[in-house]
């Protein structure tokens, strides 16, 4: 049937790769009208709203085709506009490359096929792509984790990727890495979960860690997530989960490591987002004798969580998540009396926020009003209030040898809380990673055998893009240069490399945008730390800097005042550089220093940080070792990237069906430009027309050449391969003779294996029967 559809299709309209061709004979076809009316071409027709819709061809004029679509409107479009649709018997294949036509509509209407059925797992070659339902779907859970265990089940699924990872891990001994990737939103985070549930259940019965590693969500979920316009549940830090492996394939251990969390957002939101979950948690979920030990109010009450308008998530209990957090707390085996500080620091972060100032004089220097607000954080930091007070409202500055204090202005002043705040914070979110990592390193072995699971923030543009966007948007481009690395070029450079006919699938590069970010000397990065060196550069003249310099490369736009904007893989983003360079220095003050290092318990206990070592003289410094933010960044996004290039890759595309976040709502439009900036169906047509198994000549000749006669091993590689996939009697369009290699298309490795099969089992009877005959 394919074949005779095919050639119906082929001959009239369409080639192999999709593009509709009007070859000469179809031009002379079209003028007979009548013939072609009885083929009625089966096609997709771009109709007026951009959207997608099946109908048939009636007549062609020139370049104009008159189609009559599926509600039997008969509509006039240019060639360009349609493409060859698919036979019924392809709908909703598992695997895109089965489909015989590739082209936008057709991938499109697969996964929407798919996606209709609640099959929202499908392949693009060796991607697994994941359109994310918003809602429960019952294909989670012991029982299909054991069929995909047992190999019972084989359909596209998280599960599978997981496993295929496990099994290649232990033949092998190589590390691999589950890359999952997609817009803020798509289902990565909840993708990351499932496949660690699958490895959980595998690897299990040893240590005993393995329980542990997904209740660590729990924990990274309430202290790391918050809800973004994007996603109710948005990862706000890039995290990646490490699970060593045991010689007999246990897990016996893991480690977590996480990448730059986005700090500004405990103490300031747009409107309609929320602060980490984590406070709204334990204002709701808090028992009364704790709410009276933290002094703790309704979140309502807050200056940082009331700003922006949103309290509550549609469906969410905090109470009930805050129960499930002390859970994982204990399973994590942090004691209680460390919970307890960090729910002290949680609530005097949150007081801070209420913490007020008065302007004294005409200079709008200010004191702090002591109320109650500043009385708790000091309780609650373990710190003297009037020490407290004073370090909110003024600086010490060095004049020659003495010391003198200086009076903030309500600007300034306001900065310095803020800034005290966020470090609170931040330092309290690395004390939880470390307290997991000491908890899930039980029993951790250098055996070599590793599986690791990215999951970072999405690629994110919103209406107001800040530093913290282009960060992560800069994470993203640096993932996307990895996916491209391993499906598109290094792929097609061994074929060439091995001097194999091949034509070259060209693909959307996004070294430019890269270069942009972080060429040396002259890229945003180097761009904004020389500014942020220069104590009297402002936004304002950074912006300037960006656009003297960046003007020509093709991915930067400047913008009038402090605007620019990047055309990344995934779309263009506009960014205003306010905050940048303030965000980027991160300046750490002394005052503050002295401060944490003052009080009494709580915080010095837990935080023993590098911080409290340094030296006192400079007013302010960066944090780490003076290092900028995004240099800072960019050292562990290089680190992670040459930790990847050491694993084998699984890549896990998600794919957010629609921006409302509900069920049901497949927006074609949204869903097409994710396909396109990942290149979805290049990485098919890659796949469908290239080689997925390869073996040296070598190892061909030692399972395959035992049937050849001495005449025909040579000494060239080349003839001996040649002369075994003759005697196996493979079709020439089946495989690719490379100077080193044989490359074979899928599935024929198993057609060689069948006829070695049926070979030896002749050579075994004939042996047989020649021993009867002797005896
Ligand atoms: V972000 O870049 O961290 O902002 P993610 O991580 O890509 O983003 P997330 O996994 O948080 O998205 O998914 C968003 C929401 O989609 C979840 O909170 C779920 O409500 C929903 N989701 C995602 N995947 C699934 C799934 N496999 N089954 C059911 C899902 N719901
Ligand atoms: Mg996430």
């Amino acid at each position: 049937i394919r074949q005779s559809l095919s050639e119906k299709l082929c001959n009239a309209i369409g080639d192999q790769s999709g593009r509709v061709i009007i070859t000469s004979e179809t031009k002379d076809k079209a003028n007979n009208s009548d013939h072609f009316i009885k083929n009625k071409l089966h096609v997709w027709c771009r109709v007026t709203n951009g959207q997608w819709d099946l109908g048939y061809i009636q007549s062609i004029s020139g370049d104009v085709v008159c189609v009559m679509l599926s509600n039997t409107d008969v509509i006039k479009v240019s060639m360009e506009e349609i493409f060859p649709a698919n036979p019924n018997i392809f709908e909703g294949v598992e695997d895109l490359i089965q489909i015989s036509y590739l082209n936008e509509p057709s991938l499109l209407y697969n996964l929407r096929v798919r996606f209709s059925k609640d099959l929202i797992y499908s392949k693009a070659g060796p991607v697994l792509i994941a359109v994310n339902p918003f809602k429960s779907v019952q294909i989670y859970g012991n029982q299909i984790l054991s069929a995909y265990q047992k190999k019972a089940l084989d359909s596209p699924h998280v599960y599978a990727v997981a496993d295929a990872a496990y099994d290649e891990m232990m033949r092998e001994e190589k590390n691999q890495s589950i890359i999952i990737s997609g817009e803020s939103g798509a289902g990565k985070t909840e993708t990351a979960k499932y496949a660690i549930q699958y490895l959980e259940a595998l690897g299990g019965g040893s240590f005993g860690v393995e329980n542990e590693i997904l209740k660590t969500n729990c924990i990274l979920e309430a202290f790391g997530n918050a809800k973004t316009s994007r996603n109710d549940n948005s990862s706000r830090f890039g995290k990646l989960m490490e699970i060593h492996f045991s010689a007999k394939g246990k897990i016996c251990g893991a480690k977590l490591e996480t990448f730059l969390l986005e700090k500004s957002r405990v103490v300031q939101l747009s409107n309609g987002e929320r602060s980490y979950h984590i406070f709204y948690e334990l204002c709701a979920g808090a028992s009364p004798i704790l709410k009276e030990r933290l002094r703790l109010k309704a979140a309502s009450e807050y200056n940082y969580l009331n700003q922006s308008n949103c309290l509550t998530i549609d469906r969410i209990d905090d109470a009930y998540k805050f129960n499930k957090l002390m859970e994982a707390f204990n399973i994590v085996h942090i004691p209680p009396e460390y919970q307890e500080r960090a729910f002290s620091l949680l609530a005097a972060v949150l007081w801070l926020g209420n913490v007020s100032f008065e302007v004294i004089d005409n200079e709008n220097h200010v004191e702090v009003v002591a109320d109650e607000a500043v009385t708790n954080v000091a309780m609650l930091m373990g710190c003297n209030s009037e020490d407290l007070m004073v370090v909110l409202s003024t600086c010490k500055l060095q004049a020659g040898r003495d010391c003198i204090a200086k009076r903030l202005t309500l600007r300034q002043a306001t900065d310095m809380r803020d800034s005290l705040a966020k470090i609170i914070y931040a330092s309290l979110f690395n004390w939880l990673v470390e307290q997991i990592n000491t908890s899930l390193e039980v029993g951790r072995l250098r055996t070599g055998r590793a599986i690791s699971i990215l999951d970072i923030y999405g690629f994110e543009s919103f209406k107001n893009n800040s530093f913290e966007q282009f960060c992560i948007n800069y994470a993203n481009e640096r993932l996307q240069q990895h996916f491209n690395r391993h499906l598109f070029k290094l792929e097609q450079e061994e074929y060439e490399g091995d001097g194999i006919d091949w034509t070259k699938v060209e693909f959307k590069d996004n070294q430019e945008c890269l270069n942009l970010i972080e060429k040396k000397p002259i890229g945003v990065v180097s761009l904004l730390d020389e500014e942020s060196n220069f104590p009297k550069a402002t936004d304002t003249t950074f912006a300037n800097k960006l656009k003297q310099h960046l003007k020509t490369n093709s991915c930067f736009k400047g913008e009038r005042g402090r605007g620019f904007r990047v055309s990344h893989y995934a779309g263009e983003v506009l960014y205003d550089t306010n905050g940048f360079l303030e965000k980027n220095r991160d300046p750490l003050h002394v005052d503050l220093i002295q401060l944490l290092s003052s009080c009494k318990c709580q915080l010095l206990n837990l935080f023993p940080t590098k911080m409290c070592h340094k030296s006192l003289n400079p007013t302010t410094f960066s944090d780490s070792m003076n290092q900028s933010v995004i240099r800072k960044f960019k050292g562990q996004l290089f680190k992670l990237m040459s930790k990847l290039e050491d694993t084998t890759p699984h890549f896990i595309r998600c794919i957010k069906p629609n921006l409302k976040q509900l069920p049901g709502i497949y927006e074609e439009n949204h869903v097409l430009q994710q396909l396109r900036c990942c290149g979805v169906l290049e990485i098919v047509r890659i796949s469908k027309s290239g080689y997925p198994t390869r073996m040296t000549h070598q190892e061909l000749a030692v399972r395959f050449g035992f049937l050849l006669l001495d005449t025909e091993i040579s000494q060239d590689p080349l003839s001996t391969s040649n002369a075994i996939l003759k005697q196996y009697n493979l079709s020439h369009e089946m495989y690719q003779v490379g100077y080193t290699k044989i490359y074979l298309r899928t599935g024929q490795i198993g057609v060689l294996e069948e006829r070695r099969k049926i070979v030896m089992r002749s050579i075994l009877g004939l042996q047989k029967k020649f021993r009867g005959y002797q005896s």
